[in-house]
């Protein structure tokens, strides 16, 4: 288990702030925000528009009386269906466009300590949609705490804020069977209001364009359209080798693509070889696991390699894996015995399937676990398809799978979505920190100081796992689900220094 999250800390770094408050006291859409001061333009409080408790209990007294907002697990005071999850809308339309490194802290006052594990959640589109515990509970959280402290509890969301917007989080409690109660936006005491607080940086001169680059990591290699194999055309019907060709030299790069500079190129698959490199990858078969509803199988109609790209398919069609029958087949690649690293710079070229509508239950994803089996896991990108999830990349670390992990949904920088044509994701990871890149610009960061347990889960060496997983804890198909989906990659490579 973890160690406690950090202390929650008042106040943002050293910068002063900018206070905003809504105005429109019940109004949920409300965006009339007025500055109460201002001195200087690294940092932004703001107080929610709209919150209020999600519960399907009737005449709860939560969902009335707005100056408490409660959080509950599912068992809640001797009520088996008594789970509570406390929302809390916020708008943010005072980021300078050339804000850089958002940090987010989400700050709820509590009036009591309680031993109670708190997950906070960041919730795609606003209150309104944050509908019924249970889908609640199929948002993955940004940060948990260990426990309740009296006084405001801090929760860093820094990931979830990319720019101006509207932007929800719900409080759900996974421990604790009382209700805890938090301080509502319409509590009679101002200093106990919840805050968003935003704290960034500024380039010198404003970016000329949104989609400017504000990291120091080289764009990404101008790697030449590949002709993407139509999704429609078949595969070779010639199942490849299994037998991985012993004599074959190891991984050499197959383009002439500079590695960025201090890094050096040491595994690679650019996926130009007309076949798919057994060298590198393990292609699992038979496996059927607990967590997806999908067959994984080594079957030329689910991995192919054509036109310069590794395509996963996922098929709609009955297969028997671990002693079950299926009614979908996948594709899980890894490189478990072949090729492992302790620190890098992990990268893949993709395109996800998943466009807004029909990709509900498809989930590509490129990720690393440890050779030890044990506590860990870093994901470059998941790209989980459905209505609101399609449109962006999860960047995500574990520590077990109860779960303890931080995760935020990042979107494309500059606008865009995952399906919208090749993308490309990376994740930096020495001693110190992880760091995501989205098209080259750093999106996201952890380190020891907003991970306890980041120095005993990320020092051993990791192998990559390349795989289209469908079902989940994210949901599964339905009707409209379109089969077959393909995850095209351009190419895996991993630099280290
Ligand atoms: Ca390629």
């Amino acid at each position: 288990m973890p160690a406690h999250a950090p202390a929650p800390r008042r106040g943002i770094r050293s910068t002063r702030s900018l206070t905003i408050i809504g105005t429109a006291a019940l109004a949920v859409t409300a965006a009339t925000l007025v500055p109460v001061f201002a001195d200087d333009d690294n940092g932004l409080t703001l107080r929610p528009v709209a919150d209020t408790t999600v519960t399907q209990v009737p005449q709860d007294g939560d969902t009335n009386v707005k100056t408490t907002l409660a959080s509950c697990p599912a068992l809640c005071d001797g009520n088996p269906r008594g789970r509570r999850d406390a929302t809390l809308q916020f708008a943010v339309d005072k980021l300078p466009a050339n804000a850089t490194r958002v940090k987010a802290k989400l700050r709820v006052y509590a009036w009591h300590d309680f031993a109670a594990r708190i997950l906070a959640r960041t919730v795609p589109g606003d209150l309104a949609a944050a509908g019924s515990p249970a889908q609640l509970a199929a948002v993955g959280s940004v940060q948990a705490l260990d426990k309740v402290t009296k006084g405001y509890n801090e929760f860093d969301v820094s990931g979830s804020v990319q720019g101006n917007g509207t932007y929800t989080f719900a409080l759900s409690q996974e421990t604790y069977n009382t209700r805890v109660y938090w301080a509502s936006r319409e509590n009679s005491k101002d200093n106990l209001h919840p805050e968003l607080v935003l704290s960034y940086e500024t380039q010198a001169k404003p970016a000329p364009t949104k989609s400017t680059p504000s990291t120091a990591l080289p764009p990404p290699p101008a790697t030449k359209p590949t002709t993407a194999a139509p999704a429609t055309t078949a595969p070779s019907p010639t199942k490849p080798a299994t037998t991985a060709p012993a004599t074959k030299p190891p991984a050499t790069p197959t383009t002439a693509a500079p590695a960025p500079a201090g890094w050096r190129l040491v595994f690679s698959d650019d996926f130009t070889s007309g076949s798919i490199d057994r060298s590198k990858w393990n292609l699992r078969d038979g496996e059927g696991r607990s967590i997806d509803i999908g067959c994984n199988v080594d079957d030329p109609k689910n991995t192919f390699v054509s036109g310069g790209n590794l395509t996963l398919r996922a098929l709609k069609q009955s297969s028997t894996c671990s002693s079950q029958s299926r009614q979908y087949t996948q594709s899980y690649l890894d490189t478990m015995g072949k090729a492992s690293f302790k620190y890098g710079r992990f990268e893949i070229r993709a395109k996800s399937p998943n466009k807004p509508e029909s990709s509900k239950g498809l989930w590509p994803a490129f990720w690393l676990r440890p050779d030890d089996g044990g506590n860990g896991e870093i994901d470059v990108t998941e790209l989980p398809g459905g209505p609101g999830w399609h449109d962006k990349s999860t960047a995500a670390i574990f520590w077990d799978y109860t779960p303890v992990k931080q995760d935020t949904r990042i979107a494309i920088p500059g606008g865009g979505h995952p399906a919208d044509g090749f993308h490309t994701y990376t994740t930096e990871w020495d001693a110190k920190s992880l760091k995501w890149y989205i098209d080259g610009k750093l999106v996201w960061t952890r380190d020891s100081t907003t991970t306890p347990w980041f120095d005993k889960a990320f020092n051993k060496p990791y192998n990559l796992r390349l795989n289209f997983q469908v079902g989940g804890w994210l949901g599964n198909p339905d009707a409209s689900t379109r089969f077959p989906a393909d995850f095209v990659v351009d190419y895996v490579k991993v630099y280290q220094h």
